[in-house]
């Protein structure tokens, strides 16, 4: 049966407070007109940024949920996974992937594992080691500076030359995935701006956003920012596209939070910039590197 919109398999926890996971993953997603589907790894009273949290791991609970869909022969046309529970939820998202698998279908890993140099509170090495597995059988995986760097088995650094950041990217693509994105790369020099690098194994070509970088960190920067670029490649666009549409709305974001007094904790405010992504498509800041 064909879908009448695009019907995604999303694979992240639900965190009561701080716009995370499944709170960024489905408002976005909606809002660019594809069905979300979600497969919950666990429930949390808030993301685990805060301290005292209270999780609910539901890896016990994922193979039941994944059963019920096969019998209801369910046809994905992506299937997304982001904050996983427990090692053990890899081999459970590959099987997901190999149950749902067809031809033209996205499978896009984003690697959630730590930001700034720092393992998330909860997870363990034993992920790191797994997580390395899931993303052979990923199209695009998106890990962030420290993500890329416990894929690697590197060391994470605050500043990165582009002949370094190119070659974990063509690394990193040799597992598997055809197209690496690599967020919040530092400039180099530091000249106020961070990037987002991406590497295409198809046409061999390094994609790069700037923009401008304010002094605050928000908590799901990261969900939102796979989340535009994977509905904008399923609406149809070219990747620079999709990085520029992703970047913009994450700058739109931080923009538009960090005039408030606010506890950053809560991510940005996604609630006001949604409807940007009704916009046309504008021109962007892509560049190709050399
Ligand atoms: O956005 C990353 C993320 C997702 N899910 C949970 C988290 C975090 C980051 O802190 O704690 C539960």
């Amino acid at each position: 049966m064909l879908n009448p919109v695009k019907k995604i398999a999303a694979v992240h926890d639900l965190s009561g407070i701080g716009r995370v996971s499944l709170t960024t993953v489905i408002p976005i997603l909606s809002s660019m007109g594809v069905q979300v589907c979600p497969l919950p790894t666990a429930v949390l009273s808030s993301h685990t940024q805060y301290p005292d949290f209270y999780k609910v791991d539901l890896t016990s609970h994922l193979k039941p949920f994944i059963e019920h869909w096969k019998q209801l022969q369910l046809q994905f046309d992506a299937i997304y996974s982001g904050y996983l529970a427990s090692a053990a939820q890899v081999e459970i998202v590959e099987y997901l992937i190999d149950t749902f698998y067809k031809e033209g279908m996205l499978v896009v890993v984003d690697p959630v594992m730590g930001d700034n140099g720092k393992r998330y509170a909860s997870l363990g090495l034993d992920l790191v080691k797994e997580m390395q597995r899931l993303i052979k059988k990923a199209d695009i995986i998106t890990p962030n500076m420290t993500e890329a760097a416990l894929l690697l088995d590197e060391e994470y650094r605050e500043e990165i030359d582009t002949g370094t950041i190119k070659e974990w990217l063509l690394r990193l693509s040799q597992k598997g995935p055809s197209t690496v994105v690599i967020t919040s790369v530092p400039e180099h020099p530091r000249n106020k701006t961070t990037s987002v690098i991406a590497y295409e194994s198809k046409t061999k070509r390094f994609w790069k956003v700037s923009c401008h970088y304010l002094p605050a960190n928000y908590p799901g920067t990261g969900d939102s920012f796979t989340s535009v670029l994977t509905g904008a490649l399923l609406q149809g666009d070219s990747l620079p596209i999709a990085l520029d549409r992703a970047v913009q709305f994450i700058s739109w974001g931080v923009r538009s939070t960090f005039g408030h007094s606010y506890d950053t904790r809560e991510g940005i405010i996604l609630e006001r910039i949604l409807k940007n992504l009704d916009n046309p498509v504008v021109m962007g800041t892509y560049e190709l590197m050399e």
